[in-house]
């Protein structure tokens, strides 16, 4: 209970437990990562919704990658308490680095986040097949702290957030990669969220070599070699935010949904 305390103080949105088990049965966790763990804390932080609603894609762009910083110090913040208490604790990566070892491809987490958040009571998954957490719907960022300690799992929500007739993620999606019921085709999400990560740069590069020397030169200068570029430098790879900002759960203010 102080853990999750903490997590609120420290600015966490929402906060929950599950044990280690409950993530091994449905194969959500690697388990090398810290084979001696018992429980996991899962956390949520919030966007902005004003930066998502925005027009402006790198007000986006800025909001996500505060809102994976927040992820990040709290908690590492949380695995320092514990580790204070005598417990081993480790803070999941919430995005990169992720494993880019073959087979793996910088596509699965160490541990899947949102099976983590939906056993630890913090949401439920949404249609797009985001979790969506009361009061904020899917407009959160979500963080796990492994620990040794034998924490008490939080209750498990059995409510579904999303209203009966909704579809406006499933219509909205510009890469038609969310055919509903949670599901997601991750190659159609993928060719427009990443279309400036590993994604655009394999082609790019591949284009790069195939091309003449005046080419080259023309593909030096061009669009997406500066947001290539950019995606480097800052650390951001998304390019889409469409299934998050319209979803009308928690769209307007905290008491709602
Ligand atoms: C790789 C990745 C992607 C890939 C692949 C997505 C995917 N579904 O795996 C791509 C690039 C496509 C992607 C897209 C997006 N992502 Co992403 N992504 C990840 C990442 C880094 C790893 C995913 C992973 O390892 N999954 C593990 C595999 C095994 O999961 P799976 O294939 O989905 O299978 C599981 C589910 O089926 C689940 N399951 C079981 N029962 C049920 C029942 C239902 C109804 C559902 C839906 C699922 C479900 O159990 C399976 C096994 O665990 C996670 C962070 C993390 N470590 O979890 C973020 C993460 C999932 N992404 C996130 C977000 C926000 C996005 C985007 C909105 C992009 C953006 N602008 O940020 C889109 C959303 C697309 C969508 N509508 O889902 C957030 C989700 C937050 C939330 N509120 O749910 C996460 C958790 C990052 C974070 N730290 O907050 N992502």
């Amino acid at each position: 209970m102080e853990i999750q305390k903490k997590a609120i103080r420290l600015g966490a949105v929402a906060v929950g437990v599950c044990s280690i088990e409950s993530l091994i049965r449905t194969n959500s966790v690697v388990l090398d990562v810290m084979p001696a763990a018992k429980s996991v804390v899962a956390i949520a932080c919030s966007h902005s919704r004003a930066a998502l609603d925005s027009k402006n894609l790198q007000v986006k762009q800025n909001d996500t990658m505060a809102t994976y910083e927040k992820v990040r110090t709290v908690s590492k913040e949380l695995a320092m308490t514990l580790e204070g208490q005598g417990h081993s604790a480790l803070a999941i990566p919430p995005f990169l680095p992720m494993d880019m070892s073959d087979g793996k491809y910088g596509m699965v987490g160490s541990v899947d986040l949102k099976k983590a958040a939906v056993e630890a009571g913090i949401g439920s998954y949404g249609k797009s097949g985001l979790v969506l957490v009361k009061g904020f719907g899917p407009r959160v960022r979500l963080g796990a702290v492994l620990t040794s300690a034998p924490l008490k799992p939080t209750k498990k929500r059995s409510g579904f957030l999303c209203p009966e007739e909704c579809r406006i993620c499933l219509s909205g999606c510009p890469g038609k990669a969310l055919p509903g019921e949670g599901k997601v085709d991750k190659r159609a999400c993928g060719r427009v969220i990443l279309q400036f990560g590993l994604r655009g740069m394999i082609k790019f590069v591949g284009e790069m070599i195939e091309a003449s020397a005046e080419r080259k030169a023309e593909l030096l200068k061009s669009y997406p070699f500066r947001e290539l570029w950019q995606t480097l430098a800052s650390g951001n790879y998304y390019f889409c935010f469409v299934c998050q900002a319209l979803c009308p759960v928690g769209k307007n203010a905290r008491t709602h949904g």
